[in-house]
């Protein structure tokens, strides 16, 4: 996953979403607004109905000012906010569904499967910092995974088996103490 952030795709969604709706309503963004150009036909093919459905059912959290107008203001606000404090189950799998975030269903069912494991501070609510954090530590677990299974195989090859102490002419101090301790 990288360093990218996998809600760019999201923020853009909504914010070319709202673009998109506030033009069509020049005198200002109204819940009424939405509701029309999402029933609007000739919004069909170029409105997406995921992030509009989003700023619908949303309306009164993302018109912080409560003028009854999402202004590009209040959406900035609103990506900000996305972006600092997460974004929930609901909220994820909603978005992602767009189609147009960019966030694969791989990724998105493992963010989903992992969520509560990912929520380090447990508000419900997951960044992309967490996302990171989560995945880095699983790259770690699983080399300390791997080196303890190599380190596994690694000692029984070194202490050998009975049959096989007569063939090494490389064993270490470590084995040769182990050897004569054994042997004692
Ligand atoms: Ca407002
Ligand atoms: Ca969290």
């Amino acid at each position: 996953m990288g360093n990218s952030n996998l809600f760019t795709g999201i923020y853009a969604g909504l914010t070319n979403t709202y673009a998109q709706l506030a033009a069509q309503n020049p005198n200002g963004l109204t819940l009424e607004g939405i509701s029309e150009a999402r029933n609007d036909i000739q919004n069909n093919l170029t409105l997406n109905q995921s992030f509009a459905s989003y700023l619908q059912t949303n309306f009164n959290n993302i018109d912080k000012d409560g003028d009854g107008i999402i202004s590009s203001e209040d959406m900035t606000n609103l990506t900000n906010m996305m972006s600092a404090q997460g974004l929930t189950k609901a909220e994820l799998t909603q978005l992602y569904a767009s189609g147009a975030s960019g966030l694969s269903t791989d990724t998105i069912n493992n963010i989903l499967e992992h969520f509560d494991d990912m929520d380090t501070n447990h508000d419900g609510r997951i960044t992309q910092a967490e996302i990171s954090a989560y995945t880095v530590n699983s790259a770690r677990q699983e080399k300390v995974d791997e080196y303890a299974h190599k380190a596994a195989t690694d000692m029984s090859v070194f202490y050998g088996s009975d049959s096989s102490s007569s063939d090494s002419g490389t064993y270490s101090m470590l084995s040769y103490r182990y050897k004569t301790s054994s042997n004692s």
